[in-house]
């Protein structure tokens, strides 16, 4: 397969969905550009997220980032990309019954990810946090006593019921996107809502050491400690307001 410099598009100040995109690349050592994180002069900047918006990438307007463009090709939604780089990358299992699981799993992690920003903006991410504080309270509350354990229980089981030994892998038996992904909801909640993470994932040690094995994946534990990795900040989709984690 020819070695494609892939472009990345997303926001240039948070994790946010463009993370899940991110970890894979690192993982990979694939040769990517973050364009939106180079200055405005090289074409960089939250200009460059607005232009391939307005399509000028080519391709299939894009609705949303993260937007990857792979030569031609311009792909959208978080999941549809990484269900394009899985195979280039060596990220997923080649049969299809594999990548179908991994594409279903991986949608699974969106809708957890969407319930997530959701407790901190409960009516519209239009409006502020302060205008939206006693409905993200109600919301919090619900996600870290319902969702957060039932999104988690479901994910545990995953692991639990694929192969053998401490550490398991969501899809087959080596590493794939879905993997680096769980470790990625899995920091953003332990940011976002700290007494109730620690409290759910007693319940969840096939989680836990699957988040601590993908930390020390070296390339993973390089790209972590450089400034590449930005740190989690109230911006993103996980954010830390004490009066969320109940
Ligand atoms: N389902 C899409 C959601 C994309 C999305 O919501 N992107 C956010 C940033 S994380 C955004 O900029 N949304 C603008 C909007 O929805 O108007 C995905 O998983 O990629």
């Amino acid at each position: 397969m020819p070695t494609v410099k892939y472009e990345l598009y997303y926001w240039p100040m948070i994790q946010g969905r463009g993370e899940f995109v991110r970890l894979a690349l690192e993982e990979a050592g694939a040769s990517y550009v973050d364009v939106a994180r180079l200055p405005k002069g090289e074409k960089g900047g939250v200009g460059a997220i607005m232009r391939a918006l307005g399509g000028e990438l080519g391709g299939t307007s894009p609705y949303a980032p993260p937007i990857l463009k792979a030569g031609k090709l311009v792909i959208a939604q978080t999941a549809n990309i990484l269900a394009f780089l899985g195979p280039r990358l060596g990220l997923v299992p080649s049969d299809e019954a594999s990548r179908l699981a991994a594409l279903q799993h991986q949608l699974t992690i969106a809708d957890l990810v969407g319930e997530a920003h959701d407790t901190h903006h409960p009516i519209a991410g239009s409006l502020y946090y302060d205008d939206q504080k006693k409905e993200a309270r109600a919301a919090a509350k619900i996600f870290r006593t319902e969702r957060m354990p039932k999104y988690l229980g479901y994910f545990e089981s995953l692991l639990e019921g694929n192969g053998r030994g401490r550490l398991r892998h969501a899809v087959g038996t080596r590493l794939s996107y879905v993997d680096l992904s769980l470790f990625q909801v899995l920091e953003g909640l332990a940011y976002a809502f700290p007494r109730a993470f620690a409290r759910v994932t007693k319940k969840t040690p096939r989680l836990r050491a699957l988040r601590e094995a993908v930390a020390e994946r070296p390339r993973i534990r390089a790209y972590l400690d450089s400034p590449r990795r930005i740190p989690f900040n109230e911006m993103g989709i996980f954010r830390h307001y004490p009066e969320l984690d109940g």
